[in-house]
């Protein structure tokens, strides 16, 4: 893998970049659809080529070692093939959804023993066999096993978690170094800066991340229930210390104006569930503010879903029969919803890069930021 940093915007730390992998180029800044269970929930492979447009998405080892398992998988010959995606995809370690979706979990220096959420079967993650398992799974940039802590979070607790994610990360990277690839492609391996909240872990967990000399870094443990204003405060601090001609991934994150303010102080990569799960619960994100399409105002309103035309949906469909998909519950709404959330978030990070590189990002931002910050 690499990245080419192609402009920085000048009146702040937002970078446009590119990085290479063996399933193309991405260009930065990215949002990665989340595609949890080896499928964007309710979008086809061809909608999501076609209209969305993603250089990459996101897949889960926790759950797709759940379901459909490790040894499907292989036989599939790897994530890519098995659901039809040629493009690149990136998988979570496990290292979140283990804490937030599986039950009676015991967290020990060996690894997390869990019992799944599907049938409550007893399963271990170690460093070791998550990064066997994203050896099969086969995507192109795959994650550290790490301990993401809850918000607020006792300072020692968050002390010992930090140094527990950096003791698992070296054994990471030492057992991958002892992996062969399964596939004709190498895998990017991502390391995960913790710390919760507290500035001087944040930055010693930076410190012991940008070390480990990796060809990109991430950011876990925010937007885990703190105010913004501490999670940017954080991610500036991290920033700062992770190497500059590497990528930034700072995981799970967020809404429009997160994902902006973080551009801001130099992420590259974002993911979150947002615009697919809250689009299943009837509310659009757009460029002027939130819609809950539920709401009684829009029963007879048949203007187009959103004038600014980003996918198909936004000018097939009117906003009356949106709501009415919704109140009938058809699955169309959600599937049209999902469409024109995941197409608005694209369009705004590829603005946002086309602004970087044209060096009025700081600008536009502030605009953008106080356009969406509203209710329609
Ligand atoms: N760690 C991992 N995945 C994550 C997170 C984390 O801290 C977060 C936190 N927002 C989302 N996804 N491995």
């Amino acid at each position: 893998m690499n990245f080419h940093r192609l402009a920085k915007d000048p009146n702040s730390k937002a970078r446009a970049g590119e990085i290479t992998t063996g399933h193309g180029k991405i260009k930065t800044p990215i949002f990665m659809p989340v595609g949890t269970v080896a499928s964007v929930k309710g979008v086809h492979q061809r909608e999501l080529k076609n209209d969305i447009n993603p250089d990459i998405i996101l897949g889960n080892t926790y759950h797709l070692y759940l379901r459909p398992q490790t040894p499907i998988l292989e036989k599939a010959g790897g994530l890519h093939k098995f659901m039809n995606w040629d493009r690149n995809i990136l998988t979570d370690s496990g290292g979140y959804q283990v804490y937030s979706l599986s039950a009676n979990r015991k967290i020990k220096e060996e690894g997390v023993k869990f019992k799944s959420h599907i049938d409550g079967s007893t399963h271990i993650f170690t460093p070791e066999n998550v990064m066997e398992i994203q050896r099969t799974i086969g995507a192109d940039i795959i994650m550290a096993f790490d301990e993401c802590t809850p918000y607020p979070c006792d300072y020692n607790y968050a002390k010992r978690s930090m140094h527990m994610t950096h003791r698992w990360l070296d054994r990471c990277i030492n057992h991958l170094e002892k992996t062969p690839l399964k596939y004709d492609y190498n895998q990017a391996f991502f390391p995960i800066v913790q710390g919760s909240t507290y500035k001087d872990l944040r930055q010693q967990s930076a410190e012991y991340i940008a070390n480990s000399d990796a060809v990109g870094n991430a950011i876990g443990g925010l937007s885990v229930g703190e105010p913004a204003e501490e999670m940017y405060a954080m991610t500036d601090i991290v920033c700062d210390i992770l190497p500059e001609d590497k990528p930034r991934y700072l995981m799970g994150v967020g809404t429009p104006i997160n994902i902006l303010e973080n551009i801001a102080l130099g992420v590259d990569m974002f993911d979150c569930v947002m615009p697919t799960r809250n689009a299943r619960n009837g509310m659009l994100f757009t460029a002027h503010g939130t819609i809950n399409i539920k709401n009684r105002k829009w029963a007879d309103d048949f203007s187009p879903i959103d004038d600014m035309a980003i996918t198909f949906v936004d000018t097939e469909y009117s906003k009356a029969y949106l709501r009415h998909l919704f109140t009938v519950n058809e699955l169309l709404g959600k599937q049209i919803a999902t469409i024109h959330n995941l197409g608005f978030y694209l369009w705004l990070v590829r603005e946002a890069r086309k602004h970087i590189l044209q060096g009025n990002f700081r600008t536009w931002k502030d605009k953008m930021i106080k356009q969406m910050d509203k209710r329609l």
